[in-house]
């Protein structure tokens, strides 16, 4: 019956659209759609594809200097975390050295650039007239060819960017009989973003490139990561990086200030992005305000990074969620609040806890293969074995420290890399060529 429905699907779009006016007609449509959503899956070459590695096809072109060209999936505000903003400053930074520079967004077919991204991008700018820049959106791509010279030289950044640049170079090579080499930087093991499945395997395969890679990468945790993993690379730069300039400009202050009751607890809550491990912050969280009623009742608790609905934590606990912030609300947010859970499934540290150590809060993350913050900081806790339990437990820790404190920072927060300046960090890195 519902194959027979599924195949007059267009036909019945017209009295569907009738149906739908009502409650019954809504879900009635519901239920056909989702069915006709999973047979397109098991049979539609595109949805059973792997989108992200359509080719990007090149063609001749003449340019008369080097360019420099950055590979990113989206420049749109809603993408833009800690791994797109450092992409654009390696980018400025290596630009350095290029007359020209351009960036070829692969996966965003919208031109909406983040205001923050404009500001990053300053530098270059800065630069004057002599420098020609240009943004070329790849998203949607068919019939589209991307001009490429015997000058450009490409920065490839998330795994399918370096996956999709292979057959460019290859085509470099033929073309304008050259030895390409390729800048990758690399800010996360990311085979380790999938089940161990195509995407894991073709991600894997980046790093073992055919041609010549400069990798820079992200924190010496990772740098550690990919040695012990046996990788090599002809040459390599790894940067620790800093706090970013908005919030550095309020790190001081909040790392003195006196926080005021009800106490926060901040979340890095992001239910969409696996490794940050969300579900597991909710049952910590669920786990701590049963256990330590009278304790939790004096503490709010909030979750930002992604959009979601607010969520019932028990005793008449809730976790608001509000969504993804400007990097000022963020840090107006952190200035006021005492303890933070970030978790990450991954060797790199990621910027969160950090920040929020920064910022006098104590925080609570994890351990990864060689990775453990709480070597660095003080006021970072790093959890060995990840289970709710732990979690709980060490929240609990945390909210006695603060208690203890009558609300007063860790003082011992601003230390360490994540004082340093970008320009500092990224030092040398123009310099660093085949
Ligand atoms: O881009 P990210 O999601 O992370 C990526 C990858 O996870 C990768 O594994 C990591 O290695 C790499 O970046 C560096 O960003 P991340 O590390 O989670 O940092 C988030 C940044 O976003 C942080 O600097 C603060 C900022 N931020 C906001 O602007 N608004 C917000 O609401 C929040 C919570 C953070």
């Amino acid at each position: 019956m519902l194959n027979k429905v599924a195949s007059c699907w267009s036909n019945c779009k017209k009295v569907i659209g009738i149906f739908r006016k009502n409650r019954i007609g809504e879900a009635f449509f519901i239920i056909i759609s989702k069915y006709h959503h999973q047979q397109a899956r098991k049979t539609d070459p595109v949805l059973l594809g792997i989108p992200e590695v359509t080719p990007l096809v090149p063609e001749k072109t003449e340019i008369k200097s080097p360019r420099l060209n950055l590979l990113v999936p989206s420049l749109e505000k809603r993408h833009v975390f800690g791994g797109i903003s450092t992409a654009i400053k390696v980018f400025c930074r290596l630009a350095v050295r290029y007359p020209e520079a351009r960036i070829i967004v692969t996966d965003s077919s919208s031109m909406d650039i983040d205001d923050a991204v404009l500001m990053l991008l300053a530098p270059l700018a800065k630069r004057g007239l002599n420098l020609r820049r240009s943004v070329v959106v790849m998203g949607d791509r068919y019939g589209k060819k991307l001009p490429v010279a015997r000058q450009d030289v490409f920065l490839a950044t998330a795994w399918w960017t370096a996956y999709i640049l292979e057959p460019i170079l290859a085509w470099q090579r033929r073309v304008y009989s050259l030895v390409p080499f390729f800048y990758y930087l690399i800010q996360d093991y990311e085979p380790g973003f999938y089940a161990w499945s195509s995407r894991y395997a073709m991600a894997e395969s980046t790093y073992r490139s055919e041609f010549s890679t400069i990798a820079i990468i992200n924190s010496k945790s990772l740098s550690d990561f990919f040695n012990s993993q046996g990788y090599s690379f002809a040459r390599r730069f790894c940067f620790e990086p800093p706090l970013n300039e908005t919030l550095m400009e309020g790190a001081e202050t909040a790392a003195r200030k006196k926080r005021e009751k009800p106490y926060k607890i901040v979340i890095y809550g992001r239910p969409g992005v696996q490794r940050n491990c969300f579900e597991l912050c909710l049952e910590a969280l669920r786990v701590f305000v049963s256990r330590y009623e009278a304790l939790a009742g004096s503490w709010e608790f909030f979750s930002v990074g992604e959009d979601h609905h607010h969520v019932e934590l028990g005793r008449n606990k809730k976790l608001r969620s509000l969504g993804k912030l400007s990097l000022v609300e963020y840090r107006q947010l952190l200035m006021t609040a005492s303890v933070g859970v970030s978790l990450m499934v991954s060797p790199h540290p990621s910027y969160p806890p950090v920040e929020m150590a920064a910022y006098g809060m104590v925080v609570i993350t994890n351990r990864f293969a060689n990775k453990d913050l709480g070597r660095q900081y003080e006021n970072i806790i790093s959890v060995d074995k990840l289970t709710a339990d732990n979690v709980a437990e060490e929240i609990y820790n945390a909210c006695q420290r603060v208690e203890s404190r009558s609300g007063n920072p860790c003082a011992a927060s601003m230390k360490k890399n994540c004082c340093q300046t970008w320009e500092n960090v990224l030092a040398g890195l123009e310099q660093l060529t085949m």
